[in-house]
């Protein structure tokens, strides 16, 4: 018999809500593939020097805004590809608006579970500056972590109506320390992916 598709999960949230932290406790917790696309962009640019694609999405992303979409798409798509079969894959901070959130249907699939991290504003800007301060990302500079903000509040609303429609998206207060809100989404997952 042939393996059902593996479960794809996708973890959206505020810039610093705790994306990256929730999706490797999910990947770790059900043995299931992990890809964070700012992560896959970052890679990218590190690993693609002097070309004038990839130096203009360094820049992009370096100010804070979002890469164009087909590109990312497309990275997304050869990064589904060397997974070998998985039970599920978590995918960390992609769709960012809903016109993202179209294609990766129209090219990949309808995604099992959309988990959105709600947190405050004073918490997201709280954590950022926090993780600044010990790592430093190109893009944790005050002017891009607004930018971050501000794209973020602009198309999260239109982004969580749209999986709210379809019934796909389980909404978790993500303010809370780190284990209380695993406990959720373990809940969450549990009762809705088995
Ligand atoms: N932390 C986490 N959870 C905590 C908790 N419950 N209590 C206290 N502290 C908590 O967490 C952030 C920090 O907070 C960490 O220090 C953590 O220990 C602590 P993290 O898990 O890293 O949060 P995350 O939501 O992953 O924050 P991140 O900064 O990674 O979110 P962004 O959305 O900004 O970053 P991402 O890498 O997804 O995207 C970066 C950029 O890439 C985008 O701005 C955009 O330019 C580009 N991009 C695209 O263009 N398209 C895409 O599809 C994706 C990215
Ligand atoms: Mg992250």
């Amino acid at each position: 018999p042939t393996r059902p598709r593996p479960k794809i999960i996708l973890v959206l949230g505020g810039p610093g809500s705790g994306k990256g932290t929730q999706s490797l406790k999910i990947a770790e917790r059900y043995g299931f593939e992990y890809i964070s696309v700012g992560e896959l962009l970052r890679k990218k640019i590190h690993n693609t020097s002097s070309n004038r694609k990839w130096s203009l999405i360094a820049k992009i992303i370096t100010t804070g805004e979002l890469a164009p979409q087909e590109t990312t798409i497309t990275e997304i798509k050869q990064r589904l590809m060397q997974i070998p079969d998985e039970e599920g894959i978590v995918i960390d901070g992609f769709p960012r608006d809903v016109a993202q959130a179209l294609s990766f249907e129209d090219q990949i699939c309808t995604p099992d579970l959309v988990v959105f991290l709600a947190c405050s504003n004073q918490r997201l800007k709280e954590r950022l500056l926090k993780r600044a301060e010990q790592q430093g990302r190109p893009d944790d500079n005050l002017k891009a972590t607004q930018r971050r903000l501000i794209n973020f509040k602009q198309n999260a609303v239109p982004l969580v109506k749209y999986f709210q429609e379809k019934g796909l998206i389980i909404t978790f207060d993500a303010d809370r320390d780190e284990e209380e809100v695993f406990y959720d989404i373990r809940m969450a997952l549990d009762n809705k992916l088995f």
